[in-house]
């Protein structure tokens, strides 16, 4: 089953977040343990902002210890590595900057030909969350806001339209308030591709609240940098969703 696949198949998933610029190989290690005892679906990869070379060397380290499949999720498109299983090419079309949406993919499609095995295009949505983000900084687009869950609807939908396999309903890594369920429930009912959403899930009945509006897939990045010891709760949260 390729990573794609897996997405589709039955059940809520969880993905943990690995900015590779902040943590230590140690920490990368500790929670790569933890996701692989708590059978974490999927392990991403990226940033808005790598200020070190460090995606593949981190990579290679969850490679050693885990087989979970790893998956870029790029904040450029100099993100890339060979190592991993899979490659999300976001078009962010929340936003209306031609770079985004198609500019940095036209340079990097061939190098993204030769070093990944699976490519997965999406739908990628900034969502207002109360405060600027890095995302929405680094993007220079406006996000959607917070409480227009109608543009949220139409852009999943014409992303769904442009053939895009995924979208992703993003709030901003760390983010002071999650995507409201109301929003999910709203895109999850008029796509067929399978919705993510991550920024600012901070507790697993948040993750929940999200999943049970339609999410299928979460993913948890800076709460668990914080206290990497509340994976497994995530996980048997999410895990122990009845569909
Ligand atoms: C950010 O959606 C991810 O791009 C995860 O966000 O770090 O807030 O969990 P958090």
């Amino acid at each position: 089953m390729n990573v794609y696949e897996k997405i589709q198949s039955r059940g809520k998933k969880l993905a943990v977040l690995i900015d590779p610029d902040k943590p230590t190989d140690e920490q990368v290690i500790d929670i790569v343990g933890k996701a692989d005892r708590a059978n974490v679906d999927f392990i991403f990869v990226g940033g808005s902002l790598l200020t070190t070379n460090s995606l593949d060397g981190c990579i290679k380290i969850i490679k050693e210890h885990t087989s979970i499949p790893v998956v870029i999720f790029p904040g450029d498109s100099l993100q890339i590595s060979n190592r991993a299983d899979a490659f999300l090419l976001l078009s962010l079309i929340s936003g209306r900057n031609a770079e985004m949406l198609i500019g940095r993919h036209v340079v990097a499609a061939p190098y993204l030909k030769v070093a990944c095995r699976e490519i997965i295009p999406v739908g990628y949505m900034i969502i207002d969350s109360g405060k600027p983000t890095s995302v929405s900084y680094m993007s220079g687009t406006v996000p959607i806001p917070y409480e227009k869950k109608d543009i949220a609807m139409c852009t999943a939908l014409a992303g769904e339209m442009l053939g895009l396999k995924l979208i992703y309903l993003e709030g901003g890594s760390n983010a002071e308030r999650a995507v409201s369920a109301e929003m999910i429930r709203a895109v999850k009912n008029v796509v067929k591709i399978p919705v993510i959403v991550g920024g600012g899930i901070r507790t697993p009945e948040q993750a929940v609240e999200s999943a049970m509006a339609g999410a299928d897939m979460i993913v948890i990045g800076s709460a668990l940098e914080k206290s990497p010891e509340q994976l497994q709760r995530f996980a048997d949260a999410i895990h122990g969703i009845k569909e």
